[in-house]
């Protein structure tokens, strides 16, 4: 990576992710409690962290520079970035037992609502000279039992060609490799974008620091985001990685899935294409 001053910094993206999930419907505290779902969960919780205290016997001066670590994550602003890398894929995992349409993935720290809505064939908003190989991603929205799905959205967001997402990286336009693709009265779709580049987590913040002191690499594999959507179907959130891409069988959010790969081929005149199809559920 480049070591320009543009180079986004970790309390930059932090905190803009935090400010994205406060404003986001993800962020709404439930109107009622249910006494018995907290103290269920909670309580389940606590006993995994007291089991792991007695197991590896951590000490005090451990149980305190934990509590200043988790300041720290709080006060960078990175409490959905920490969650979503080490937590989210197992909510995910959960989610997945009742659905039986595309293979979903975890959503991450960096969706933003209300982006361009566009008719395929579509290209997502870019630069002028936006770097990267072009491609082209084409398919079908189909329900699960085989109906195409006229007017469905795919949500799509994405790093650049550095690794960058528009509205965490403040050099990058609003809006840049974001949009919402509508399909035509086929349920058939054609993005055209570019392949984006792995994406390493902020080494400079306090998830970078922590996956460093623990001797874990900071990478996620080359994906593309999307949140595909019906009317009287549920919606799947997922991302789409790249066959023989780095990092794919390491990732460090743990969200790949063999069904997600993509393998684009050259069309013969540089620009990469692949075909993938979406079924969703019935609500
Ligand atoms: C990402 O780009 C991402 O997709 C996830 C899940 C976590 C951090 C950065
Ligand atoms: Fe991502």
């Amino acid at each position: 990576m480049s070591t320009t001053e543009t180079a986004p910094t970790a309390a930059g993206s932090g905190a803009s992710a935090t400010e994205a999930f406060r404003a986001s419907s993800g962020g709404r505290a439930p109107g009622q409690v249910d006494h018995e779902r907290v103290s269920t969960v909670v309580g389940a919780v606590l006993k995994g962290i007291h089991q792991a205290i007695r197991d590896e016997e951590v000490t005090y001066p451990e149980f305190q520079a934990a509590k200043e670590y988790l300041i720290e994550v709080g006060e960078g602003g990175e409490w959905p970035l920490l969650l979503d890398v080490l937590v989210e894929h197992v909510v995910e995992e959960v989610a997945a037992r009742t659905q039986t349409c595309t293979k979903g993935s975890i959503l991450g720290p960096y969706y933003l609502p209300d982006q361009a809505r566009l008719d395929t064939p579509a290209t997502l908003p870019q630069r002028p000279d936006e770097q990267g190989t072009p491609l082209v991603l084409s398919g079908e929205v189909r329900s699960t039992d085989g109906t195409p799905l006229a007017r469905a959205e795919l949500d799509m967001w994405q790093a650049d060609e550095q690794g960058y997402y528009s509205g965490f990286a403040p050099h990058l336009p609003d809006g840049n490799l974001r949009g919402v693709v509508v399909t035509d009265d086929q349920g058939r779709f054609e993005i055209s974008t570019i392949q984006p580049a792995p994406y390493q987590i902020p080494t400079d913040g306090p998830t970078g620091g922590l996956l460093e002191a623990a001797g874990w690499h900071p990478w996620r594999p080359a994906h593309l985001h999307l949140m595909v959507r019906a009317p009287g179907h549920r919606t799947v959130t997922t991302q789409l990685y790249f066959d023989g891409g780095e990092w794919l069988d390491s990732d460090v959010a743990s969200a790949t899935k063999p069904e997600l790969v993509l393998k684009p081929a050259d069309r013969g005149d540089g620009t990469f294409t692949v075909r993938y199809d979406f079924t969703l559920d019935p609500a």
